[in-house]
């Protein structure tokens, strides 16, 4: 039987709720600075979010919605080198957000990574978000030593495909020399779970307000948030039963369910 090695984290979302009140408020002052009159509001950001990656999210903003104000590009290169410098606005924008500490880690990841740590479990991270902006994130919320616990931190531009393809999962595989059997993923969304399904591992889903009607099925564990001593978390569907008693006996998700999904 294989064995539980390593737990790989997603980040937006999963992590950290980012999106909404951190991501969107970033391209939102990243428009306002270079001048476009575009506001992507709570509602138009969900819909945004069926896009991966915020330059690729930017243009697909600018096919679907069509805003009056676009950008004054006469070829495709100047075109993606405006998006380009956007983006990278927004990441100024964003990164200075979360220096500000506004933005915390959600219930039970901190507990989860400490435990892990403790009992040899190896870290990693898998996203599709800017590395810079994962490394604010551990930063603010962890501290800058943080960095160093995530044996890889998979991010962004590193594969050409971003999630829901499998590429960032497998690159992270391929990091850690292991294989997708030694493993479990941590997601929030219907692209991250068909990202890491996508690289054959098992996933635990924790909902948030934009992910909570998504399709998770092929998910192992699928949770409102994992849940701490004092704020138990409830469980939205569990493959294996013995796996959603023990999460109900105890009220979070600690390393002893993780084990115990990996047994069934
Ligand atoms: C979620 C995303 C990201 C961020 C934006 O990533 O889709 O694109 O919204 O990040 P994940 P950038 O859930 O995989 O962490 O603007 O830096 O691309
Ligand atoms: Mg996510």
């Amino acid at each position: 039987m294989s064995t539980f090695q390593a737990l790989i984290f997603d980040v937006d979302g999963t992590m950290a709720d980012t999106e909404r009140d951190g991501h969107r408020v970033a391209f939102n002052l990243a428009f306002a600075e270079k001048g476009l009159d575009w506001d992507w509001t709570e509602e138009i950001y969900g819909d945004l979010l069926s896009v991966t990656g915020g330059k690729e999210r930017i243009a697909f903003f600018l096919s679907k919605y069509q805003p009056k104000q676009g950008l004054d590009a006469d070829s495709d290169e100047q075109r993606a080198s405006i998006i380009a410098d956007l983006h990278a606005a927004k990441t100024r924008h964003y990164t200075d957000l979360l220096q500000k500490g506004d933005i915390p880690l959600r219930p039970g990841i901190l507990r989860i990574i400490t435990e892990a740590r403790e009992l040899g479990l190896r870290i990693a991270i898998a996203t599709t978000t800017t590395p810079v902006n994962v490394t604010a994130l551990l930063t603010a919320t962890l501290g800058k030593e943080s960095i160093d616990w995530f044996e890889v931190i998979a991010a962004g531009d590193i594969v050409p495909a971003k999630k829901p393809a499998g590429d960032i999962y497998e690159y992270a595989l391929k990091e850690m020399n292991l294989s997708a059997d030694n493993c479990i993923a941590l997601e929030d969304s219907l692209n991250g779970v068909r990202s890491s399904l996508a690289a054959n591992i098992k996933t635990v889903i924790t909902v948030n307000g934009y992910t909570q009607d998504d399709d998770f099925s092929g998910a192992a564990l699928v949770l409102d948030q994992l849940g701490e001593v004092d704020s138990p978390c409830k469980t939205l569907s569990s493959v294996d039963q013995l796996v959603a008693d023990k999460v109900a006996t105890t009220g979070y998700v600690d390393v002893a369910v993780l084990k115990s999904m990996f047994a069934a």
